[in-house]
């Protein structure tokens, strides 16, 4: 409940920044995108991770008011990358949404004010949601889904594979993006159970014209065993960990 009560505050006090994760493609090492994740330097208590203060955030509104200051910030730097690195800018921002979000009445509202304000192309964001929407109704998400999508944003479904409904989300949603999880990426070049199931997840991604990116790709080897199974796009550690926005700059060459 503390921690819940001086987040709040951290949003109004600056104790919250951005870092960002290169997206590449895999086969001509483009930065295809950049995905934003949330960091708290906490006055007393230090760096805080999200894994532990997102899920506090989401158990009160304050999810609401974090998630229109990530979606802010993130279109911040991302509109000042493209105006002061044209071509070496990411081609999208990619930014995480909390399921509990959808159950804000005002998030389409909110979202299509903090978009239109940022000067950001609309097609040069994507949203990521979780393919398990929880206590959430499937049926609010998918209506809200297609709300954004009027916006002229792109959708991506994170941590797909791993959930209960995966199918569900892969049937439902309005999707443009899946973000293979970790724990699938992890075990194609030790299990062939796994990269049979990522190869099946691939022609079914495939088919439904929808692009596939890999998470938390760690080692050189898992790189043609993805480019095998069609995924052409990947992050994770092997590239480079999340960077605060001048160590992405200077290590992606944003600015030649
Ligand atoms: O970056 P890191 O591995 O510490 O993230 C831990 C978890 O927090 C991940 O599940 C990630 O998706 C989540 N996370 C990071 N930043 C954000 C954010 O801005 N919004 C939401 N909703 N989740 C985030
Ligand atoms: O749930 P989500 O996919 O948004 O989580 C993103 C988190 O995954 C980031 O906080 C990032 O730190 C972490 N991550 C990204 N790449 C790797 C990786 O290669 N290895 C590990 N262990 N974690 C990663
Ligand atoms: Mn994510
Ligand atoms: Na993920």
């Amino acid at each position: 409940a503390r921690l819940g009560v001086d987040l709040q505050g951290a949003i109004r006090s600056h104790q919250l920044h951005l870092n960002y994760h290169p997206i590449l493609s895999l086969d001509s090492g483009h930065l295809e995108g950049a995905e934003s994740l949330v960091r708290w330097n906490h006055p007393v208590l230090g760096g805080i991770s999200p894994a532990e203060f997102i899920p506090i955030a989401e158990e009160s509104d304050t999810i609401f008011d974090l998630g229109a200051w990530v979606l802010e910030e993130s279109l911040r730097q991302m509109s000042h990358w493209i105006q002061a690195c044209k071509d070496l800018a990411p081609d999208v921002i990619s930014v995480n949404v909390s399921r509990k979000q959808f159950s804000d009445p005002q998030m389409i509202e909110n979202f299509a004010r903090i978009i239109r304000e940022s000067n950001v192309p609309p097609a040069r964001i994507q949203l990521e949601i979780t393919e398990d929407v929880g206590d959430i109704d499937l049926d609010l998400v998918v209506t809200r889904m297609h709300q954004l999508k009027q916006l002229g944003v792109k959708i991506a479904i994170d941590d797909f594979g791993t959930g209960t409904s995966t199918f569900a989300a892969i049937k439902s949603f309005p999707i443009d993006t899946v973000k293979l999880d970790i724990s699938l990426v992890s075990q194609i070049v030790s299990s062939i159970d796994r990269a049979a199931i990522v190869h099946s997840l691939a022609i079914l991604v495939r088919n439904l014209n929808v692009k596939m990116v890999a998470e938390g790709v760690e080692t050189a080897q898992q790189i043609p065993v993805l480019q095998e199974l069609g995924c052409h796009s990947a992050q994770g550690f092997y590239f480079s960990k999340p960077l605060d926005a001048k160590d992405f700059e200077t290590q992606m060459g944003l600015f030649g």
